[in-house]
């Protein structure tokens, strides 16, 4: 085994990654965006999409990811407990513009947070999307209306557009850093 410290911790794993949040949030657009490298109009899910994405450069080069996109309408949340279980990070999508739903965004975290299903170290990446339209909040904005405590978890806010990608480029960098970081035990922010 000597050796081998210096490889990454996770080499040639796959990564599960659970893309939870509001309908109508941008879930299914981002995973369309980040599979097609375009803009694809979805219809609501209800259930679930899995897509599968293997890295060829950057930070998470060669590692793998499955991102599974819940559907987000309030009969099928029930449902997100199932998917958590195994998670490997959340990526809890928010529309940006909708400061009206807010309060049920805040509320829908919290009892994310509650869940036992969820492992306890698992980082959530929260991406407050549809930064191209003009009543959008901006991420900090977001971060401080929710001012959601998320206890032991390592937590990133991102701004994000699936129509145009922009702040996308980086997500599965970004993510596996998430993931090492949380592994490894270190504090959050
Ligand atoms: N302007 C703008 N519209 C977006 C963006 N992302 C998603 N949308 C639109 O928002 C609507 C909802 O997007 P979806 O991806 O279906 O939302 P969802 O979170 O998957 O919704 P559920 O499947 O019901 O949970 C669609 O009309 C998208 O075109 C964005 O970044 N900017
Ligand atoms: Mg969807």
């Amino acid at each position: 085994m000597g050796g081998k410290l210096s490889l990454p911790l996770f080499e040639s794993s796959t990564h599960q990654v659970v893309m939870l949040g509001l309908d109508n949030a941008g879930k299914s657009t981002i995973i369309y965006r980040l599979k097609l490298n375009q803009f694809v109009q979805p219809t609501p899910t209800i259930g679930f999409n899995c897509e599968k994405f293997r890295l060829t450069s950057g930070l998470a080069r060669g590692q793998g990811f499955s991102l599974w996109d819940v559907g987000g309408q309030e009969k099928l949340r029930p449902l997100w407990r199932s998917y958590i279980r195994h998670t490997d990070a959340v990526l809890f999508v928010v529309d940006s513009t909708d400061v009206e739903r807010f309060e049920e965004v805040l509320v829908e975290v919290q009892n994310l947070l509650r869940l036992p299903e969820l492992p306890k170290n698992v980082p959530i990446l929260l991406l407050a999307n549809k930064q191209d339209l003009p009543l959008a909040k901006t991420k900090d904005e977001i971060e401080q209306s929710l001012c959601i405590d998320f206890d032991s978890h390592l937590t990133m806010v991102l701004g994000c557009c699936a129509v145009t990608g922009e702040g996308l480029d980086d997500i599965f960098s970004i993510l596996y850093s998430l993931i090492l970081d949380s592994r490894r035990g270190l504090k959050k922010r």
